[in-house]
């Protein structure tokens, strides 16, 4: 059989976004690589995805409906046909909804694929069916919302331009495993004389291409940030021309704000030492085009949004917008797509009530009028990414509670459910992407044909559709035609020419106007240091939560697994070699704990066994582990989600899932 190459997109919730060549022989996929002609990843890939044929051909794939037989949890389940899970399915929804209401009913879904069309399509079946929303801000709402209340919608600057900048921050993102294709970048500035700083809470193995790693004591980054700016307020280090036209607020944001911020008070707070915080206002202000590339770790405080909102500043003081390879890239959020069309909030008859992903334990076991009684988890694994694990399982574990499933593989959620459904992978279904990590958009089809059985998410939404007798033509359409229905927009992004190359699978760069980035969208104009929306109208220091706990608790990605995106590939789990929990030296000593023994993390929420490793890149009050694992393979029983906490940020209700402390005694 002679082999086919196709272009598709690498579905996964990360920046990069890559294009893929796939090539697939007799209905099944032979190799994947790089696209060398995509404009931004040009051909490489991580290590996660240079063998996705193992994940589409792994035979832990779901092939089969199932029902469950055993006791929850148990992952007992016997097969049965898509007729009779569909019909159990609606029978169980029509009793509940007779019942309690549609609102008792609760989609839960977050980021399993990043395809427009999969991704979104649930919403108007649930908007139609009336159940209660989900409030989707697990990952980076707070960081959203502190960009944009100082820059609006403002388009946030072309990563490609941090090659030509001279000072590059890293600022709390673990790039090597999260963002490999905006290093080469960095890497490429640095060929050029650049020098790059690294602010975060431990040396990550991005420390290894920085000049100098600042360490910062855990959720207190508005803090540095007002450290800086204050002492290149007190040096007259800013650009009082750009700041006069561009910027509204900055007066009150000096007299009232920075003021209060001298280095030793910032010292204090931050943990850096103030010869540090002085050079690094130095460096950024005398840089000729700072670029700080912000990740979205630090936003995951009961203070991130504010945090976010500050280090957001700092550009405008130095005019870093008006130079090329100058400005703080945050997420990139332009969608020349009209979402509104595949969402369908016209189909809510009335507003219905809205739950927060992050607060899924609470919602399972305290919520009433109604309370929740069925769960339709699609792409998403909320037993082990969302906080509070004890909590969800707690809730899951509801004997009155119908679940639903659908998933590529049984996870720890899937393992709960009374219904399991088989997905397809991204090769399987057609979709169209965009990116937040740079400005290409490509639509791509299916690759091979659906493993048996196996449907998209799409797909599942038509036939619970038909079975609810909803018989609005929306839900007859197929997923290409809704990609037809979302491209059909007018966007100054997109060039007609650009349609035709979508339509053929190729990437296609959009088209950002020339002076974009001093295009300040907000309602004055200007860079909005002060937002008279905002009850807080100017940016300040707030603490995070903390927890009455010694050692704050940071679970970073891991460079061998996406949250629990590639758990199934045993030799990327293996490549983590096990659930270490890093701690200092001097910690371990005065707790008496030796590296490679077992130990466990704990707090008021629950505790998880680790294995102990023991080093200096963390510091002291700080405990690291890298990547989410699946239950089985961990040490204990529970995971490091058991340790996190259902708070919200303080705006946005975005998740806290690094204001987290804990204590550590031996296993
Ligand atoms: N402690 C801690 N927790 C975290 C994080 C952290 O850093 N630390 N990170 C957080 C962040 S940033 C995020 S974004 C969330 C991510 O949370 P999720 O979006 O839930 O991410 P995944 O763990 O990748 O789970 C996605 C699931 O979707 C399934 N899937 C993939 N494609 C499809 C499809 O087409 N259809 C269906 N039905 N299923 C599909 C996959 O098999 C997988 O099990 O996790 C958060 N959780
Ligand atoms: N290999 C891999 N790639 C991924 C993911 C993955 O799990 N694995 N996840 C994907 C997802 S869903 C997302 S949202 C993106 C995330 O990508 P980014 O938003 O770029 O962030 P991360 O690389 O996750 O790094 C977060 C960093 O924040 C640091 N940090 C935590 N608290 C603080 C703090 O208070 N201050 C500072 N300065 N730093 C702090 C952590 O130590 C960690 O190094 O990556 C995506 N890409
Ligand atoms: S996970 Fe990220 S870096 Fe890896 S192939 Fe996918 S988009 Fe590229
Ligand atoms: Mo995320």
């Amino acid at each position: 059989m002679t082999s086919e190459f196709k272009r598709s997109v690498c579905p996964y919730d990360c920046p990069d976004t890559c294009g893929l060549v796939i090539e697939a022989a007799d209905n099944r996929v032979v190799k994947v690589t790089g696209d060398p002609e995509h404009p931004y990843t040009r051909g490489t890939l991580c290590p996660k995805m240079t063998h996705y044929e193992r994940t589409v051909h792994s035979p832990s794939r779901l092939t089969h409906p199932l029902l469950r037989t055993g006791e929850k949890g148990s992952g007992s389940f016997r097969q049965i046909t898509w007729e009779e899970a569909i019909e159990r399915i609606t029978d169980g929804w029509t009793k509940i909804i007779a019942q309690y209401g549609a609102e008792a009913i609760l989609p839960y879904s977050y980021a399993g694929t990043m395809g427009i069309v999969q991704r979104n399509c649930g919403e108007a079946f649930f908007h139609r069916l009336g159940a209660s929303r989900l409030e989707r801000t697990i990952c980076s709402s707070a960081k959203g919302y502190g960009w944009t209340s100082v820059m609006g919608s403002t388009l946030v600057p072309n990563p490609l331009e941090a090659q030509a900048s001279d000072f590059i921050i890293l600022w709390g993102t673990n790039a090597l495993a999260t963002n490999i294709h905006f290093l080469n970048l960095v890497r490429e500035a640095k060929k050029r004389g650049a020098k790059v700083w690294l602010v975060d809470t431990y040396e990550t193995p991005t420390a290894q291409i920085a000049d100098q790693v600042v360490m910062v004591r855990p959720g207190t980054d508005g803090a540095l940030a007002l450290g800086i700016m204050h002492i290149m307020v007190r040096e007259n280090w800013i650009d009082q021309e750009f700041i006069g036209k561009h910027v509204q607020g900055f007066e009150e944001f000096k007299v009232d704000i920075l003021s209060s911020y001298p280095p030793e008070k910032v010292s204090e707070l931050t943990g850096i030492d103030v010869g540090l915080l002085e050079q690094m206002a130095k460096i950024y202000s005398q840089a000729s085009a700072p670029f700080i590339s912000l990740g979205s770790g630090l936003s995951r405080y009961g203070n991130g949004a504010m945090t976010v909102r500050t280090i957001t500043c700092l550009p405008a003081l130095v005019g870093a917008w008006a130079k090329r390879g100058g400005g703080l890239l945050a997420n990139i959020s332009a969608k020349p797509l009209d979402l509104d069309k595949i969402k369908r909030v016209d189909f809510m008859q009335v507003p219905t009530r809205i739950v927060n992903m992050n607060q899924l334990g609470n919602a399972l076991s305290e919520l009433s009028e109604p309370p929740i009684m069925s769960l339709f988890v699609f792409h998403s694994n909320p037993v082990i990414i969302a906080p509070d694990q004890n909590k969800i399982i707690q809730g899951l574990m509801r004997e009155d509670l119908f679940t639903v499933v659908h998933e590529r593989f049984l996870t720890d959620t899937a393992r709960y459910a009374d219904i399991v459904l088989p997905a397809t992978t991204s090769l399987e279904h057609p979709d169209i992407y965009c990116s937040y990590g740079h400005y290409c958009i490509q639509r791509v089809s299916a690759v091979i044909p659906p493993l048996p059985e196996a449907k998209s998410n799409w797909e599942v939404f038509q036939l619970l559709a038909q079975a609810m007798d909803f018989e609005e033509p929306f839900f007859s359409q197929s997923a290409d035609e809704l990609i037809d229905q979302i491209m059909n927009i007018q966007s100054p992004l997109l060039k007609d020419a650009d349609l035709i190359e979508l339509q053929k699978g190729n990437p296609v760069e959009l088209h950002l106007p020339d002076d974009y980035k001093m295009a300040f969208n907000t309602p004055s104009g200007k860079i909005e240091i002060l937002n008279p929306t905002d009850a807080e109208s100017l940016p300040r220091y707030i603490e995070s939560y903390g927890d009455d706990a010694p050692y704050y608790l940071m679970s970073s990605p891991s460079l061998y697994s996406l949250n629990s995106s590639f758990n199934e590939r045993q030799e990327l789990v293996d490549k983590k070699e096990a659930a270490y929990l890093l701690m200092n030296p001097l910690d371990a000593e005065e707790k008496g704990l030796c590296d490679g023994q077992e130990v466990i993390a704990f707090n008021e929420r629950g505790e998880v066994n680790f294995i102990m490793k023991i080093t200096a890149k963390v510091p002291p009050g700080v405990v690291v582990s890298e990547g989410l694992f699946k239950l089985k393979d961990m040490p204990g029983s529970r995971s490091i989600n058991a340790l996190t906490s259902q708070r919200l940020t303080d705006r946005a209700g975005a998740s806290t899932l690094y204001d987290v402390k804990v204590d550590v005694r031996p296993a």
